[in-house]
């Protein structure tokens, strides 16, 4: 029923590859700098970065095809720029500004895109797990070919509907792709403190799902097994587990006393897993880019944080009267 047998790597082109450095590049730059405007006091609320985990929704959505949906939790910045949503808009939503994707009334945590096919950016740990899978079910239901790919964390795949979920996904063949991201930790508590039976992915043979691990560090790793997953969603044969083995390189939010790890294990991974790093020196021994190459990615990628950061900064606040459009609010007090 599990498989434990890695998909194959794939080959890919040069333009491929330097698409993937772009891609994560951004996500790393833009989550920069959403650090520095929370710094400056410009984002208010919660703010959870992606930072180190860039190659995991990279590699997903490289395996992803037009009109193939996503869902994830609140460290979700990441999922949207990875699936071609606008960084200005997102960068305006942290903010709390007009121009956000949910008008700057949702923040860091609930944005959505039905272009995109991007079902949020969800605050409760693994509610988004039966949702995304009754995506699924809506596919299916149509009869189309789609795929969903539901992201959860760690901690996350501790709790109860994540198995209902299971249950139900399987019993249905529902075509979606549950991606565990372990990162190791949940808030400041590591894994190996909240479970005994650390192979997440291991779990779904309990009710006949196919899996595997993937190293999360290595963004061609991640778009093999992205295919192999897709694949079997798409032949009618789904669910199936990714338990994608990342790290994140900041704290679980703005405010984490760090006390639960040390600065060396964080040190070690950014100078030795580094899944930017890791592309970037594929590109450049196997003389597929030159510096110069990278140097105009580089760029590119800066222009695009900064005019996002300038928009985030100068969309107006929402208006007085948009304080009851678009929320769960069926009559207006009169006293209000
Ligand atoms: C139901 C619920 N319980 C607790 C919390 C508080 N909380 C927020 S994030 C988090 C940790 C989740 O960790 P993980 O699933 O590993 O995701 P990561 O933050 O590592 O991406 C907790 C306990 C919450 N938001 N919802
Ligand atoms: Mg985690």
């Amino acid at each position: 029923m599990a498989t434990r047998k890695a998909a194959k790597k794939p080959n890919v082109s040069a333009d491929e590859l330097k698409a993937y450095y772009r891609d994560m590049l951004l996500i790393r730059r833009f989550e920069e700098k959403a650090g520095q405007l929370y710094g400056m006091g410009l984002i208010g609320g919660f703010c959870h970065l992606y930072i180190g985990q860039e190659a995991v929704v990279v590699g997903l959505e490289a395996a992803a095809e037009e009109g193939d949906k996503r869902i994830t939790s609140y460290r979700d910045h990441g999922h949207m720029l990875a699936c071609g949503m606008d960084p200005s808009g997102v960068m305006a939503e942290l903010t709390g500004r007009e121009g956000g994707y949910s008008k700057g009334k949702g923040g860091s945590m609930h944005m959505f895109s039905k272009e995109k096919h991007f079902y949020g950016g969800h605050g409760i740990v693994a509610a988004q797990v039966p949702l995304g899978a009754g995506l699924a079910f809506s596919d299916k239901y149509k009869g189309n070919d789609r795929v969903t790919f539901t992201y959860f964390g760690d901690g996350a795949a501790n709790q109860g509907q994540v198995y209902e979920a299971y249950n139900m996904a399987e019993l249905w063949n529902l075509p979606v792709v549950f991606v565990i991201e372990n990162n190791q930790y949940a808030m400041g508590t590591s894994t190996k403190r909240s479970t005994h039976s650390p192979s997440y992915w291991e779990r779904g043979a309990a009710y006949g799902i196919k899996g595997e691990e993937v190293d999360g560090m290595d963004v061609l790793a991640v778009k093999a097994a992205g295919e192999k997953a897709v694949a079997v969603c798409r032949a009618g044969d789904g669910p199936y587990i990714l338990e994608i083995k990342t790290y994140r390189y900041r704290g679980h939010s703005m405010s984490d006393p760090a006390k639960y790890r040390t600065r060396e294990e964080v040190q070690k991974m950014r100078d030795e897993r580094d899944p930017i790093e890791a592309v970037r020196s594929m590109l450049l021994t196997g003389k597929h880019a030159s510096e110069e190459d990278l140097k105009a990615i580089d760029k590119e990628i800066k222009e695009i944080v900064n005019e996002s950061a300038e928009f985030a900064k100068t969309s107006p606040e929402p208006a007085l009267e948009e304080l009851w459009t678009d929320i769960y609010a069926t009559e207006i007090p009169q006293e209000a």
